[in-house]
């Protein structure tokens, strides 16, 4: 199959001496960086590593974590990023489901990990081994194992797994390989073009591919990032302002932030691409963007798509403000309805390039319900006009985007179920100010408890159907407070209603798209 040379050690060959990484505190060049990569690589490989072995990563956006993942592209390995901000529980279902038997953490997760390895076994997750953890400061302690790098690097093999939680609740792993992101990082620069003294900002996690991908792009294009380890819009202003920042990846609400604390109108004409996407975007911060003259380019794409797959390009950037563009070169979309290809309709966004995964790790079922003769059925909705504009519609009742963080109804759904007074709970997302999107739950309380505190009020205001209790205040700490032990904190319903019985259609399917009339 097809092979091409180490990326990064290409890299530090062809431009040495250019910047790859820079923080507040620090520079390295890529042949400094392809040094620390090698030493770590070997760390690594002295710690009994097998042969195609997934390595679990719980890391922040600093240099050792970007020095991490290039070590590990020279080792026969396939990286498992992990979601800082899930919890315990949810982490132990991904180890388990990814066969992980190691996992490398930067040294302030010590604590999260201890809470895996104990969730692992309360679970009594099905390990199939022990799970072997070991922080990145132990890591570099280690005694350098001299074996011979991997210095080519097959296209085909799988790069990275990244968990991405589906319509059923249960997370599915993105297979993504090195033809992917490779494919992805080509079409982007075929878009947004590419300039040697680029300077891409890094403000995004590295576990999600709106991140990584940036690190992908960083050595394929010889390009310099400025590394941020949290999202702080202040300091993100300053850099934008002071460090020669050409190119930035949001989602919209970093972008919101950063616009009300910058305290000038725009940002130096050297930025020359705000790139926004990772959920919806509100025409109103396109168009004070757009004022404030912000080279804002809206892009489309998803984790199955290791980043973007459609991007508006700079020609198009006022003449089709909302648009998503249109498919990058290597990729192609269509608009597909009841089996037919529309145009000017809503319909659901499938897509098809050497970007796309080849399908979720270990899930043959999945896969095949996702892809039809190639392309990929993302399930999100949207139109493209007649001259082949994607526009996305928010309109999924199923995924709640909350600040770029997706949230699956029936995960919660299904958790809540197993609480003792719970009946029937139909979760959906309300529009909130500040996040976008936040989880509501809708609950019908077991009839024993219904009879105990049988004091059920009607408050019908507006609506004569909903019944509170009297002592749900209780119980919806309660049950906010369960779901918080099992879920990500973005995932805790902000909202409990309790209510009588929920919307459901004649073959008893819950409508969702109802649940948001009862709060009317
Ligand atoms: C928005 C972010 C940065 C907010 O994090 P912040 O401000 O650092 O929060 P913390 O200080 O850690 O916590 C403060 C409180 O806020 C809660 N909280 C944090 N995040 C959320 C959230 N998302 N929703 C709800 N609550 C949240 C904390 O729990 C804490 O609460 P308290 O105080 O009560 O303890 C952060 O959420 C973030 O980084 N979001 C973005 C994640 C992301 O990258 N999403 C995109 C994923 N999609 C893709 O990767 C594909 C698309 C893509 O690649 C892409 C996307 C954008 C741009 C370009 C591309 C591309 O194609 O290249
Ligand atoms: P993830 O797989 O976690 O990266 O999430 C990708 C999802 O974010 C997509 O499936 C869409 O639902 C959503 N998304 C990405 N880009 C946009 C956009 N420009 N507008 C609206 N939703 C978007
Ligand atoms: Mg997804
Ligand atoms: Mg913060
Ligand atoms: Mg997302």
């Amino acid at each position: 199959s097809e092979t091409m040379p180490n990326w990064l050690a290409k890299r530090a060959d062809l431009t040495p001496k250019r910047i790859a990484i820079e923080n507040e505190e620090e520079k390295m060049t890529f042949k400094e960086l392809n040094e620390q990569a090698k030493i770590m690589a070997r760390q690594v490989a002295s710690l009994d590593i097998e042969d195609e072995e997934n390595i679990a990563l719980l890391l922040k956006n600093d240099f050792p974590a970007i020095i991490l993942i290039h070590a590990l592209a020279y080792l026969d390995v396939t990286l498992v990023f992990l979601n800082t901000r899930l919890s315990p529980k949810e982490l132990a279902f991904q180890v388990q489901d990814a066969g992980v038997k190691r996992l490398i953490y930067a040294d302030n997760y010590e604590e999260l990990v201890v809470k895996i390895n104990l969730a692992c076994q309360q679970e009594k997750v099905n390990l199939k081994f022990k799970l072997e953890t070991i922080s990145i400061k132990q890591l570099s302690t280690l005694k350098e194992m001299e074996i011979p790098l991997q210095t080519e690097i097959n296209l085909a093999k799988i790069h990275s797994i990244i968990y991405t939680s589906g319509t059923t609740g249960t997370p599915k792993g993105v297979t993504l390989s090195y033809g992917n992101h490779f494919w992805s990082a080509v079409g982007s620069c075929l878009n947004l073009g590419l300039d040697n003294n680029d300077t891409w900002l890094l403000a995004l996690p590295i576990f999600h591919v709106s991140g990584l991908s940036i690190l992908m792009r960083s050595v394929i294009y010889g390009i310099r990032i400025v590394v941020h380890e949290n999202f702080e819009a202040q300091k993100v202003n300053q850099s934008l302002l002071n460090h020669g920042v050409t190119l930035i990846s949001v989602v919209s609400i970093q972008l919101q932030k950063m616009l009300d604390n910058l305290k000038q109108d725009s940002y130096p004409s050297s930025l020359r691409c705000v790139l926004l996407g990772g959920g919806f975007v509100p025409r109103s911060l396109l168009e004070e963007s757009q004022k404030r003259k912000i080279p804002v380019f809206q892009t489309y794409g998803m984790t199955e798509t290791a980043s973007q797959i459609v991007t508006l390009s700079p020609e198009y950037l006022t003449s089709k403000l909302g648009s998503a563009g249109k498919p990058l070169f290597p990729a192609q979309l269509k608009i597909m309805s009841k089996d037919q290809e529309i145009i000017n309709e809503v319909g659901e966004i499938v897509v098809k390039g050497p970007s796309v995964t080849k399908g979720y790790y270990h899930n043959e079922k999945a896969t095949k319900e996702a892809f039809k003769e190639g392309w990929i059925y993302t399930g999100d909705l949207g139109y493209v006009d007649e001259e082949g504009f994607l526009y996305i519609v928010d309109r999924r009742s199923d995924l709640i985007i909350s600040g770029g963080e997706n949230i699956y109804p029936a995960e919660i759904e299904t958790v809540l179920l197993t609480h003792p007074d719970v009946e029937e709970v139909g979760v959906t997302g309300m529009d909130d100010e500040k996040w976008g999107k936040v989880p509501i739950a809708f609950i019908k309380v077991k009839e024993s408890k219904n009879r105990k505190n049988n004091q059920a009020i009607i408050d019908n205001k507006n609506n004569e159907d909903i019944k509170y209790f009297k002592d749900t205040k209780l119980l919806a700490h309660q049950l906010q407070h369960y779901c918080g032990e099992r879920l990500a904190k973005y995932k805790v319903p902000t909202r409990i209603i309790f209510v009588e019985s929920l919307p459901r259609n004649a073959s008893n399917k819950l409508l969702r798209r109802k649940l948001l009339e009862y709060l009317n």
